[in-house]
C-alpha cells in the first residue's frame, strides 16, 4: 500500500478520502484536517482561549496536541470524577494527562477539579445517594461534567469548551437519537453550540475523524494515553451502535461519514425540519447562577440535597 502523496509505505488507509498516507504525512494531514473543519464550522480564532475538556484519553489529548500545534491558546481542563472500581480509572486518567504535558508540552496550562474534594462526593457515591443517579452513574456524571466545565469555562474567560468527540461518537448518537425519533435532540446535535444565556460556547474540532484516525495519531505521535475504558461505559448503547456502524462502514466505505454530513446538510438547509423543544425559559440557578429550565435550583445543585 503506498502513499498517495509520496509513494512511501503508507501506515493508514482512509477509504472514505479515497486516501492512503504514510506516517509523515497522516501527521500533517490530521492537524489540517481539524484546521479546515474549525474555520468551516467557525469555531474559534487564533486570538480566543479555548478550554479543552481532557480525560487521559487519545482523542483528548491528541486534540489538545493538535490545538498547541496549530497555534491556538488552548488550555486542558480535567475533571476527577473519582472513579475506582478496582482499576483506579481516575487516578489513572489523571496521571496520563500529566505524563502527556512532561513528555509532550512542558508549560501547558491544565486545571484540575476533583469532585470529591471540592463539592464532598464522587460520582459512584452521587449516583449512589441521589434519586437521578440510581443505578445510572452515566446520567449523573454528563451533568457533573456539563455543569463543571461550563463553570470553569465561564470562570476563567474562555470562548470556548472543546471536546474530543470524534466522527464516530457523533455518528452513534446520531443513529440512537434517528432510532428513537428524538427531534428535539435531532435538532441541536451539531459540531458547534453556540453561547447562549450563560450557557459558554460547546465546539467538537475532530467531528470529521473517524476514531481509528485519531487512535493512528496518538501512536504516531507518541501520546500515552490510557487504554482502560471507564468501567461504566461497558456495554453501553453507544458502543453497540458504534460496532453496528464499524459493520455498516466494512460493507460499504464513508457510510459512517455520509450518514452525519448529509444529516448536517439536510437540516442546516431546511430541507428536513426538527422541532426543537420550544422556546424554554433559562433562568439562573439561586444556589451556583447556571442557568437552569427547572425551578429555583438547577439539575447539578439538586443533586447534592
Ligand atoms: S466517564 Fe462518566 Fe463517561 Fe464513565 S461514568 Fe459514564 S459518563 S462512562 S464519557
Ligand atoms: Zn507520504
Ligand atoms: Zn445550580
Amino acid at each position: 500500500m503506498k502513499c498517495s502523496k509520496c509513494g512511501g509505505t503508507a501506515v493508514i488507509n482512509m477509504r472514505q478520502h479515497r486516501l492512503r498516507l504514510c506516517a509523515r504525512h497522516f501527521v500533517e494531514w490530521l492537524p489540517n484536517m481539524t484546521q479546515r473543519t474549525i474555520e468551516t464550522y467557525h469555531m474559534f480564532t487564533p486570538g480566543e482561549r479555548v478550554l479543552v475538556a481532557v480525560s487521559g484519553g487519545k482523542d483528548s489529548l491528541a486534540l489538545w496536541d493538535v490545538l498547541l500545534k496549530l497555534g491556538y491558546q488552548a488550555e486542558g481542563l480535567y475533571i476527577g470524577l473519582g472513579i475506582d472500581e478496582e482499576i483506579g480509572y481516575s487516578a489513572k486518567s489523571l496521571q496520563m494527562c500529566r505524563t502527556f504535558i512532561d513528555e509532550h508540552r512542558p508549560g501547558a496550562t491544565l486545571h484540575v477539579v476533583d469532585l470529591a474534594g471540592e463539592y464532598g462526593r464522587s460520582i459512584p457515591e452521587l449516583a449512589h445517594s441521589s434519586r437521578r443517579g440510581r443505578g445510572k452513574p452515566c446520567s449523573v456524571c454528563g451533568l457533573v461534567k456539563r455543569h463543571i466545565m461550563n463553570r470553569v469555562a465561564r470562570e476563567g474567560g474562555f470562548a470556548a469548551i472543546a471536546t474530543g468527540h470524534n466522527l464516530d461518537d457523533e455518528v452513534a448518537v446520531l443513529m440512537q437519537n434517528t432510532l428513537h425519533w428524538q427531534t428535539g435532540y435531532l435538532a441541536r446535535q451539531a459540531p458547534v453550540l453556540e453561547e447562549r444565556e450563560g450557557l459558554a460556547r460547546k465546539v467538537k474540532p475532530f467531528v470529521r475523524l473517524y476514531e481509528r484516525e485519531t487512535a493512528a495519531f496518538a501512536l504516531l505521535q507518541d501520546i500515552h494515553y490510557i487504554y482502560d475504558e471507564c468501567p461504566f461505559a461497558r456495554g453501553s448503547t453507544t458502543n453497540y451502535y458504534k460496532e453496528l456502524l464499524n459493520q455498516l462502514e466494512l460493507r460499504s466505505p464513508g457510510a459512517k461519514q455520509q450518514f452525519y454530513l448529509h444529516f448536517l446538510r439536510a437540516r442546516n438547509s431546511g430541507a428536513v425540519t426538527f422541532t426543537p423543544e420550544g422556546q424554554v425559559d433559562l433562568h439562573p440557578c439561586v444556589r451556583c447562577g447556571q442557568p437552569t429550565t427547572a425551578g429555583d435550583l438547577c439539575a447539578f445543585c439538586r443533586l447534592w440535597e
